[in-house]
């Protein structure tokens, strides 16, 4: 082989190095197993914090051996620094040993607080509220007791903060509750509610936030994510449907940093994982004009830096289906602060398409995306910015015979 074939095979090596290092890729946390990622940016509105359950890493079969809250932070969501366990039921004086369900946290005058389901029995039906507390956001986390009120058969407690300062417990199986918390952090200041929503389907981690006035109410139906919509952080919501169908157990936050609104959820599948073997994993969140959440989808490629074009696809949707020979219309939605310069699609790695300005659509009359037989497809949109800088998104969709 020449030596400028070499030099070529080397400068290729390293761009796609360099590309692979501007996407996140799910999961983003993988050396350990994690759950029930909860996210929030304090004072330091440069940094987001995730923290964790913690799964075991090999074997399970059951959430009685979870154990140990992990707190992670970002600059660029994709380089995430990992702070270790934050608080152990070890270090916790009346609890049993595991059974650490998924923690909420807050911060207030001046303190961080961990709010989290621990049993004080080995039973899912005989949990406190624990609350333990750390003067900086990475920990570690000191038990300073329960909160009285929120015992029994409830798990996964999320705590809201109101843009008046205002604090709100939800927590609840089966049935949503929700009270608002005294300054202490360690008692409701009134009487539980039970959260009217318009539906039935809630199971468990409720999750709530506030955008544009709208206040969210979103959980886990047990056959993925819904939510309801509201003007007030106690209801009723209407109920508008699912925000991440596709996944079976669905424990999110939604959260806004450096002008993004992202997704974090877990995944029960990667590397030999299950039920109880999880990873954390992050999508992109977008509202369409009238406030509802576009549906979330499971993707391999994760979130790219935040300085990095932000790519989605609106046609096709997620794994649809064509009848034979199916003609597919493609729809790419890339921005970026900068301005983007260019977006290439590709199906199954061919590239098929490349446009300089948007709209960044492709079908009728291409001939590569019209008449495609039977089969199962990938589209790829890689869109690269003024600055060289890239993100991608993919896509999966199938072709059928009756
Ligand atoms: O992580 C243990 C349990 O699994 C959580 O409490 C539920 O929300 C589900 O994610």
């Amino acid at each position: 082989m020449k030596r400028k074939d070499n030099k070529t095979i080397i400068f290729l090596l390293l761009a796609i190095m360099m590309m692979q290092q501007l996407l996140a890729e799910n999961p983003i946390i993988r050396h350990v197993r994690t759950a029930d990622p909860s996210a929030h940016i304090w004072d330091d509105k440069g940094t987001l914090w995730i923290y964790t359950s913690g799964d075991p890493n090999d074997s399970c079969s059951d959430y009685s051996t979870m154990d140990g809250y992990r707190a992670f932070s970002t600059t660029d969501m994709v380089n995430y620094t990992d702070h270790g366990v934050i608080l152990h039921s070890s270090n916790i004086s009346w609890g049993v040993p595991g059974y650490m369900f998924a923690p909420t946290f807050a911060y207030k005058n001046g303190k961080y607080y961990c709010i989290y389901p621990h049993a004080y029995e080995n039973s899912y039906a005989k949990f406190n509220c624990g609350i333990a507390v750390s003067d900086v956001p990475q920990g570690p986390f000191t038990d300073i007791g329960i909160l009285e009120g929120v015992t029994g058969e409830w798990i996964d407690p999320c705590v809201f903060s109101d843009t008046d300062g205002t604090m709100y417990l939800y927590w609840g199986i089966h049935q949503p509750k929700v009270a608002k918390l005294k300054d202490n952090m360690m008692e409701l200041a009134e009487e539980p509610r039970v959260i009217e929503y318009g539906s039935d389907n809630f199971f468990e981690a409720i999750y709530m936030h506030k955008k544009d006035d709208i206040y969210y109410f979103s959980y886990n139906t047990g056959k993925g994510g819904y939510y309801a919509m509201g003007d007030n952080p106690y209801g009723p919501f209407d109920y508008i449907g699912a925000v991440n169908p596709a996944q079976e157990q669905d424990h999110h936050s939604m959260i806004e940093f450096k002008g993004q609104w992202y997704f974090f959820y877990h995944v029960q599948n990667y590397n030999g994982g299950n039920g109880c073997m999880r990873n954390t994993c992050a999508e992109y969140l977008f509202y369409n004009t009238d406030g509802t959440l576009q549906e979330v989808y499971p993707s391999l490629e994760g979130v790219a830096q935040v300085d990095a074009p932000v790519v989605s696809f609106t046609s096709p949707t997620y794994n649809q289906k064509f009848k034979a020979p199916a003609n597919v219309m493609v729809d790419v939605n890339a921005t970026d602060d900068k301005g983007v310069s260019k977006v290439l699609l590709y199906l199954n790695g061919q590239l098929v398409g490349k446009k300089r300005k948007a709209p960044y659509t492709w079908g009728k009359g291409h001939s590569l995306l019209n008449g495609i037989a039977t089969g199962n497809y990938t589209l790829k949109a890689v869109a690269v910015d003024k600055d060289g800088k890239i993100g991608e998104r993919s896509i999966s969709f199938s072709s059928y015979t009756d």
